[in-house]
């Protein structure tokens, strides 16, 4: 499953860089945290081996679920969160002022084109899995476009941070809902597994939404890189035995993707190591 390739993949990181780690030859970056990392690389789970929620640490699940329904809100506000209690994005608002900008919510939702329309990527593409559903022999002409795109080159400047994760998209096959995300860089220890954890997450609510079985993920990492200041947890970390993989509990009443809320979703049966500390760079 896809602990077991994350695993691999820290430990590969960790060893083609064994010299620069030893030596302090750190890559530099916006934050002023050095990193060591590779350049693409793919990580796939099946979701019929379980919910990818990984279990060699903690993952808190109630900020994965916060967020996601924030950016399915098509919000951008810190408000939303707060009442949620989830902080994840206050570090990044501090740094611009308080404010976030246009970021994946604005673009989800109501994307606006220099046509002056605005238009809701989520609705479109649950609408045409909708269609293919319904009549999987008739040929639709956006079956290969099923694509959701947060970068927006002319909002890039207003955002505190632009998308690290996006464009995504959806594939119809024989009753299943596939998704493959495109993430441009990727914090392996931090970011990486609440990344898997929310995509994961979106793929099952479209699914039920749409009436098909929730199938493979596919993450496609490009910049993946390991912070100087979380080298060590990450050794703790691959040290671990992995459990068996949670499952996840939605409402099955929920049919449609606006009303999921935070108690429509639950982990069930999730066994996992202790959290790790670590400090976000920003
Ligand atoms: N990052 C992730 N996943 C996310 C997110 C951020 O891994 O969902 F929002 C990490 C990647 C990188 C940093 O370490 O945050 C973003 O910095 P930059 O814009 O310089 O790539």
């Amino acid at each position: 499953n896809i602990e077991i390739q994350y695993l691999n993949l820290c430990r590969e990181i960790l060893d083609e860089n064994q010299t620069e780690i030893a030596e302090g030859r750190w890559t530099p970056n916006r934050t002023g945290t050095g990193t060591v990392g590779v350049f693409g690389r793919m990580l796939k789970h099946d979701m019929a081996e379980g919910f990818p929620a990984l279990t060699t640490k903690k993952l808190f699940f109630n900020s994965v679920k916060a967020e996601l329904l924030w950016f399915l809100a098509g919000r951008t506000d810190l408000e939303f969160l707060h009442e949620r209690g989830c902080h994840i994005w206050d570090k990044d608002a501090a740094r611009n002022g308080g404010v976030l900008g246009p970021i994946y919510g604005k673009q989800w939702r109501a994307w606006e084109g220099a046509n002056g329309r605005t238009y809701d990527q989520i609705a479109w593409v649950i609408d045409q899995i909708r269609q293919i559903a319904a009549d999987p022999e008739r040929p639709n002409p956006n079956a290969r476009r099923l694509i959701v795109n947060p970068w927006n080159v002319a909002d890039l400047e207003a955002m505190a941070l632009p998308p690290c994760h996006g464009p995504f998209q959806f594939h119809v096959k024989d009753g299943k809902l596939h998704l493959a995300l495109w993430q441009r860089s990727a914090d392996l220890f931090l970011g990486v597994p609440f990344n898997i954890a929310s995509y994961a997450l979106l793929l099952h609510m479209v699914a039920q939404v749409t009436g098909l079985q929730p199938g493979t993920f596919t993450h496609y990492l490009n910049d993946v890189h390991i912070y100087r200041n979380l080298v060590d947890q990450v050794r703790l970390q691959i040290a671990r035995e992995p459990y068996p993989l949670p499952q996840l509990w939605l409402n099955p009443e929920v049919r449609e993707i606006d009303q999921f809320t935070m108690d429509d979703i639950q982990l069930v049966n999730y066994r996992h190591h202790p959290a790790i500390r670590g400090e976000m760079s920003t």
